[in-house]
């Protein structure tokens, strides 16, 4: 069944957007605007909000109602559905059901200087409330920071004897990311270890269904939280302990 955006009453179809265009303001601004939000096909047009952002910059909220709809049921992908345990939880998993520590380690590879990401998945700080995996006593984290050559990842992933290899890409330019991601594929796959690993990699344009593709068990995207990343590594990483 259709459902439709929710304004004033259910159903009503009601959007809010905000928009800048490369328009001098003038007194002609808000219709410029209005009949803007018209033609992507909205109706009932309000313009809440217009100024000049710049000498030749408008900045826009409007807000219009829209006939479509969509069906939920026919939005079908590659989701990864992470039950969510909290910090206790997660340790108390990894001590009684893997019976040793979990060891992880990450980094941003090749070109990828981008370090704010991978920090916050990691640092012991943590982010959005949450403890990073370097607080978490049952894990042996190692964070190697970023432009860390595949190669270079690999051999301390294998030194440390690690379950679990987190790779964070940011720059997809030209799909830079694409060749990187694929570059530490072949490589562990090369090397003939690729099963030993939990291979997760995570950044603002991944997904899970576009990691699966590359060959990756996991891909995590924006607003990713340590909670969410720690779930998953605790209850992979003993699902896999459980079948081998
Ligand atoms: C800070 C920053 C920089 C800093 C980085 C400093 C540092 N120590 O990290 C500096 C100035 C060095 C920089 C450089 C560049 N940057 Co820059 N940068 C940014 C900026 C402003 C913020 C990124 C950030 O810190 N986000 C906050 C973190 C918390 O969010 P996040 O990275 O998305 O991480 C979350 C998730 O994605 C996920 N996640 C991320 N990694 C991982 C890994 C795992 C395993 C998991 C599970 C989850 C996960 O979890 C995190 C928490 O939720 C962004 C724009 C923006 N607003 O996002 C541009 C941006 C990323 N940069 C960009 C570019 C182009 C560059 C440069 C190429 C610019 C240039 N021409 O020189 C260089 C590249 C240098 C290089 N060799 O990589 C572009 C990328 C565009 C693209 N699609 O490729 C952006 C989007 C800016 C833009 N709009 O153009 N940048």
């Amino acid at each position: 069944m259709d459902i439709r955006p929710y304004g004033d009453t259910r159903d009503d179809g009601i959007i809010q957007l905000s928009f800048t265009l490369p328009l001098v303001y003038s007194v002609k601004a808000p219709d410029v605007g209005k009949q803007y939000v018209e033609k992507l096909g909205f109706h009932d047009v309000g313009v809440a909000e217009c100024k000049a952002i710049d000498p030749s910059f408008t900045f826009f909220v409007a807000y219009g109602r829209t006939d479509t709809g969509i069906d939920p049921d026919q939005v079908k992908g590659d989701y990864l559905e992470v039950e969510e345990m909290d910090y206790y939880a997660i340790n108390a998993l990894i001590k009684d059901k893997l019976g040793r520590k979990l060891t992880v380690v990450g980094a941003a590879i090749e070109s990828d200087a981008h370090t704010v990401g991978i920090d916050a998945i990691m640092n012991m700080k943590g982010f959005a409330g949450n403890y990073g995996l370097e607080r978490y006593p049952e894990m042996n984290a190692l964070n190697m920071g970023s432009q860390i050559p595949c190669e270079q990842l690999l051999k301390t992933a294998l030194e440390r004897h690690a379950d679990a290899i987190l790779v964070s890409q940011i720059v997809t330019q030209k799909n830079i990311h694409v060749q990187h991601l694929t570059k530490l594929i072949e490589l562990l796959e090369a090397e003939g270890v690729r099963e030993r690993f939990v291979l997760v990699v995570g950044g603002p344009r991944i997904n899970n269904a576009f990691a699966k593709e590359l060959g990756y068990d996991a891909g995590f995207g924006p607003r990713t939280t340590p909670l969410e990343v720690a779930s998953f590594l605790a209850q992979e990483v003993v699902r896999r302990g459980a079948q081998s």
